[in-house]
């Protein structure tokens, strides 16, 4: 089957920065859920509390783990694209992207697998049934949401999690989706790729996923990020499309 085959070429690639006390466990706890010939990309900015040293040892340790070190911090959009490219240049069918710090479950990895075997983009999705949010404070709740609310509003799409990290991608969705042009740096990255694969016609899923607080570090999440995403996402309907 053609699908199985992509599957085994699958790259879970993960963005790190500071996220020593979570990357070892969770590169561990992927690998048990992808396929056999999966690879884990680490991309690593330079870390300064030790992560990129930690991804040296995993790599060390299973040849299906490799590590992408960038010089310096950029934000999660251009740690990603660098991670994207080099999953394609090696040959990647399908290409997944989770955060490094437990919010995003690892059980949950099959699920896009499969969910890919129907659609072109696979997203785990806080919002739709069986989706939802644990740990966070009210404020935070509310904030996502609206933050969801107003993407899908500027966008006109109904995707109901614009703006969540954990998903798959088909290969052709990556190499159409023009890389090189993307700006975003924070959240504004997931909305913007996304709303690409949209535009480009290609078919999206949601796939519940309950989404939790990270297990340990503290978060890179902060005003500039939310006001990026506030100001680029009208500015995504004027894009290159
Ligand atoms: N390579 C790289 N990774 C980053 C950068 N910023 C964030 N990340 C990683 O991207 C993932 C998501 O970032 P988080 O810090 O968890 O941001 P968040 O999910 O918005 O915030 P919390 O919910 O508080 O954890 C994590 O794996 C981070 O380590 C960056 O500039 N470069
Ligand atoms: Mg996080």
């Amino acid at each position: 089957m053609p699908q199985r085959a992509e599957q085994g070429r699958a790259w879970l690639v993960l963005p790190t920065f500071n996220e020593a006390a979570n990357l070892e466990a969770l590169a561990v706890a992927a690998l048990a859920k992808l396929p056999e010939a999966a690879t884990v990309l680490i991309v690593d900015d330079a870390s300064p509390d030790g992560t990129g040293e930690i991804a040296e040892r995993l790599a060390a340790r299973h040849d299906r783990v490799r590590v992408l070190h960038r010089e310096r911090r950029e934000g999660l959009g251009p740690a990603y694209v660098a991670g994207f490219r080099r999953a394609l240049a090696e040959g990647a069918g399908l290409v997944l992207e989770m955060d490094a710090d437990f919010s995003h479950d690892p059980a949950y990895l099959p699920r896009l697998l499969e969910a890919s075997e129907r659609a072109d983009l696979a997203i785990g999705s806080r919002y739709v049934p069986g989706g939802g949010v644990r740990d966070w404070s009210p404020l935070r709740r509310t904030v996502s949401r609206a933050g969801c609310a107003y993407a899908r509003r500027v966008l006109g799409v109904g995707v109901r999690d614009l703006t969540g990290g954990f998903k798959c991608f088909r290969r052709e969705v990556l190499e159409a989706i023009e890389l090189g042009s993307i700006r975003s740096r924070g959240y504004a990255f997931q909305v913007e790729v996304t709303y690409r694969a949209i535009r480009l016609g290609f078919r999206v899923a949601e796939v519940p996923i309950v989404f939790r607080d990270r297990r340990a570090g503290s978060s890179k999440m902060g005003p500039a990020i939310a006001f990026e995403a506030a100001w680029r996402v009208p500015a995504l309907r004027l894009g290159p499309r």
